[in-house]
């Protein structure tokens, strides 16, 4: 009668955990000055799972042992146009990519600042190729076509408004506010490639972004890039779709308070591009996670296979 009991607590686990590749984290240790409160975190961990939902890559984790040294350096998160620091014994588990975050007040208009993190390893060269490349073949190729980074920094202004929706699913007047889910969605594309990346700059020629997937999907033409000498955006010109609306490219430049922006087809198309096994392009908001009511359901089946098995026990 145990038995049963088991596979069905499996069944119920299998339901409500979905197999995901990339698993994005987003790590508040930096947060000296309080900003990521709860429905800031709320709307981080949705980000989190757009991106965890869509892109079905493996990456090893990188566990030094013995002779081999990881040393993770990243962007301050509380001063990131100004210096660096090391993340003390960092390990990464696999599919992991973690992200410190972390809030100052920027001179200027600047809603936030993303990418990648940095590290020094050594030791055997197996352990040497598994950090830079995480089993990505791709990422260690001359020129690179993946890019598999460990995780990296997002920096949020503080002076600005933001609006932390509670559900990304609708879009509400906020007039004022700047749109939280929309900068953090544009910060991890950075984080994971998008104008950062060797495999992104190695696709960069003339000012447009040559990838396959990104052309096709902006009708046959390399995507033009904002001429700022960073080619690290799309230009604002471009137009894609987000949810079958069009609407300016998530990797422009500019994000106009009250405005929320998705991923759009070209944004996904990028990711894919620079090695990403993006599942779909039509991604803009998670999978809803399952209601309460659900749970509620799913959590009586529970306790009636529990009272049958112990009946027939008895
Ligand atoms: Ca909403
Ligand atoms: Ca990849
Ligand atoms: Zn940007």
């Amino acid at each position: 009668m145990k038995t049963s009991f088991r596979i069905a607590l499996f069944g119920l686990a299998c339901a409500a955990a979905p197999a995901q590749a990339v698993d994005i984290v987003f790590d508040y240790r930096y947060d000296s000055g309080g900003f990521f409160t709860d429905d800031r975190r709320a709307v981080l961990d949705d980000v989190a799972r757009l991106f965890s939902g869509n892109l079905d890559d493996t990456l090893a984790a990188i566990q030094p042992t013995g002779d081999d040294v990881f040393v993770a350096r990243i962007f301050d998160p509380v001063d990131p146009l100004n210096g660096t620091v090391v993340v003390p014994g960092l390990t990464v588990a696999a599919d992991e990519i973690r992200i410190f975050v972390g809030a100052r007040a920027f001179s200027g208009q600047t809603l936030g600042v993303g990418g990648p993190g940095f590290h020094v390893a050594g030791g055997s060269s197996d352990f040497v190729a598994l950090a830079d490349g995480r089993g990505e073949p791709g990422a260690l190729a001359s020129p690179p076509t993946d890019f598999a980074p460990w995780g990296g920094t997002i920096t949020f202004g503080t002076n600005v408004g933001w609006y932390a929706d509670d559900d990304v699913g609708t879009v509400e007047n906020f007039a004022g506010l700047f749109d939280l889910y929309t900068v953090a969605t544009h910060e991890t594309a950075h984080v994971l490639g998008i104008g950062t990346a060797d495999s992104w700059f190695a696709q960069v020629s003339d000012g447009s972004f040559t990838g396959a997937a990104a052309t096709a999907v902006n009708d046959g033409v390399a995507p033009l890039l904002r001429d700022d000498g960073s080619d690290a955006h799309f230009d604002t010109s471009l137009r894609a779709a987000a949810n079958g609306v069009d609407q300016v490219p998530l990797l422009a430049p500019v994000i106009p308070a009250g405005a929320r922006r998705y991923m759009t087809e070209l944004d996904w198309a990028a990711l894919r591009d620079i090695g990403w096994d993006v599942a779909s392009l039509q991604a803009t908001v998670p999978a809803p996670i399952p209601e309460p009511a659900t749970w509620g359901l799913m959590a009586g089946g529970l306790l009636l296979v529990g009272a049958a098995a112990r009946r027939r026990a008895a």
